[in-house]
């Protein structure tokens, strides 16, 4: 067990001397987990303080806005804003780019949020999260616009997550590893509870909506086909399925148990894309797998490298432990080239 006295600012000025690291990011980081913590407090009150159920509008995605999806968005510009290091920030719940006001100082960070991931699941009292991923720009731009902002995914440099479920959990990685922070709720701060965390290859747990396999496309048959015919069929042992609906507890089980986490584009949402959104889902994840030794991509295409103006975009998921992701890979090659 890591040094558990390490909190969360004393391992970022820690990593920061050590790899002569940015300032700005460490206070960016600082904020979002600042951020994070102020989330995990408006959940735990739930019912208690009318904070549950639904508003009657809608985000740009047309999904119906939780009284806490706002809160939380509102949650995360508030505390990163005044930061100084931003350029714009970019997130799930907002249809244009959020330019910082004028009142306080810019800089040439990039912040890309779901400010709360699985929102659905509020309600029934289920594990949720907030998503976060993080460009450095060459300068801070002219204009706020998505052109300026919205660069590829193995452009970030640093991505994570706040799960908010029987503890607080943030986890985060800068491009030296994985490391992982439970919330100390004795002196309000993250604690280093697991470091470089790494993705098993002897996992035996896929994630998918099975609601969904008549739409799935032949090679995620296939996979998921085989993996239900466990020990009597080609993959020779038994597997066992999850869904949480929640994909950061989704993706915290793959970083600590290996398997895959799968949100195929299917025959009923290809003309969206998939599901899952690019800038602010599936590339700050798709980082985390990658830095813990996992794979993470389209099925097509590495997910790091998709390149969009589209802040929205929606695409294609399969992220988990290298070789089941290499599997999936090569289904769909040998699909296409058929
Ligand atoms: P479905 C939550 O809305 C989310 O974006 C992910 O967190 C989750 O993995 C997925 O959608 C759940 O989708 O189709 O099962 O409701």
């Amino acid at each position: 067990m890591p040094d558990q006295s390490l909190t969360l600012i004393q391992f970022l000025l820690e990593e920061r001397r050590r790899l002569d690291a940015d300032r700005d990011l460490t206070t960016l980081l600082h904020s979002v987990a600042t951020a994070c913590k102020a989330v995990s407090s408006s959940l735990k009150s739930g019912a208690l303080a009318d904070v549950l159920g639904n508003l009657d509008t809608e985000n740009v995605q047309g999904e119906t806005q939780k009284k806490l999806d706002v809160i939380a968005n509102d949650i995360f510009l508030r505390r990163c804003e005044f930061s100084g290091v931003l350029a714009a920030m970019v997130s799930e719940e907002m249809d244009e780019v959020y330019p910082i006001p004028t009142q306080f100082p810019k800089g040439r960070y990039v912040l890309l949020f779901d400010p709360l991931d699985g929102s659905s699941n509020i309600d029934v009292n289920v594990s949720v999260g907030s998503i976060f991923s993080i460009i450095r720009l060459d300068e801070t731009p002219e204009e706020e616009s998505y052109d300026a902002v919205l660069r590829p995914g193995y452009e970030q440099v640093a991505a994570g997550y706040a799960l908010y479920g029987p503890s607080t959990m943030l986890v985060l990685s800068t491009g030296e590893g994985v490391n992982a922070f439970t919330l100390d709720g004795n002196i309000g701060e993250f604690r280093l509870t697991q470091r470089n965390l790494r993705i098993r290859e002897d996992g035996s747990e896929f994630a998918i909506n099975a609601s969904r396999a008549r739409w799935w496309e032949p090679p995620v048959k296939r996979y998921i086909d085989e993996c239900i015919a466990g020990e009597s069929g080609p993959r020779g042992r038994d597997f066992n399925m999850r869904w949480i609906a929640s994909m950061v507890a989704e993706v915290h089980r793959v970083l600590l148990r290996g398997g895959v986490f799968i949100y195929p584009k299917d025959s009923k949402n290809a003309e969206l894309g998939g599901k899952l959104r690019l800038f602010y889902e599936a590339n700050p994840m798709a980082f985390l797998i990658e830095q813990a030794g996992g794979m993470a991509t389209t099925g097509r295409q590495r997910i790091l490298d998709i390149k969009s103006n589209s802040p929205h975009e929606r695409v294609p998921v399969m992220l988990g432990a290298r070789s089941e992701i290499q599997r999936l890979i090569d289904y769909h090659s040998e699909f296409d080239t058929v």
